[in-house]
């Protein structure tokens, strides 16, 4: 089993934990930094957010880092919020949540498609990156339900179920999040790169 570590790049605490859990399965440890990754996120692409936190921590901490974007996609609102899903409202989640719901307030059921995107960076000391991505498909509910997780986890319902991600338990939504597919897929490729470098050292 793999010990790596990587620093995480990121302030969101159950962000944080949900990446520590899905990362070990892997064999892969991850820690918090000591090291400020608050940076300035554009508002271009899930990647270029990615890739700043990732690289800014690395710059700051000298070892590899995993730095990661997030956001929802609403179809009836033209794929909003997106890549300003943290701050398209000030306040907290549930602020957030209730905009969303207000926004949405005259669509009907079959209408209320929305898709949880995320884009995992590993930034590496050689300068390098790598990427995955993961989506995660499902519906807007009309009311928020449940108390797990966060963000907008208590007004989504993933396809395939019948309770949103706040109702669902933290290992349920790890095995089908946007999260744990965009993680397996950079760190699969940080693990072939590192035994790459292992055999050639
Ligand atoms: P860092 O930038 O420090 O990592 P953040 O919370 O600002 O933390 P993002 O900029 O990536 O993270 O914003 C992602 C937002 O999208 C997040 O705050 C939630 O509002 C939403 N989001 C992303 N993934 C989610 C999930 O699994 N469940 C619920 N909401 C999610």
């Amino acid at each position: 089993m793999m010990t790596d570590i990587l620093i995480v790049a990121t302030n969101n605490e159950a962000k944080f934990r949900e990446i520590l859990q899905i990362a070990e399965v892997y064999g892969i440890l991850a820690r918090m930094p000591a090291v400020k990754t608050d940076v300035q996120e554009g508002v271009v692409s899930y990647e270029e957010n990615a890739l700043l936190k990732a690289s800014s921590a690395t710059a700051q901490s000298g070892v590899d880092a995993l730095g990661e974007d997030s956001g929802i996609e609403i179809a009836a609102l033209g794929g909003f919020p997106g890549v300003i899903s943290a701050r398209f409202v000030e306040g907290s989640d549930q602020d957030r949540n209730n905009a969303l719901l207000e926004r949405m307030k005259t669509i009907e059921p079959a209408r209320r498609l929305a898709v949880f995107k995320a884009c995992v960076v590993i930034s590496l000391v050689n300068g390098g990156h790598l990427t995955g991505y993961g989506e995660l498909r499902g519906r807007i509910t009309e009311v928020p339900e449940g108390g797990n997780g966060f963000g907008y986890d208590p007004i989504f319902i993933p396809d395939g179920f019948d309770r949103t991600l706040g109702l669902l338990d933290v290992e349920e939504k790890n095995r089908i999040s946007h999260r744990r597919k965009a993680i397996e897929s950079a760190v699969r490729q940080y693990r072939d790169y590192k035994n790459t470098v292992k055999k050639q050292g």
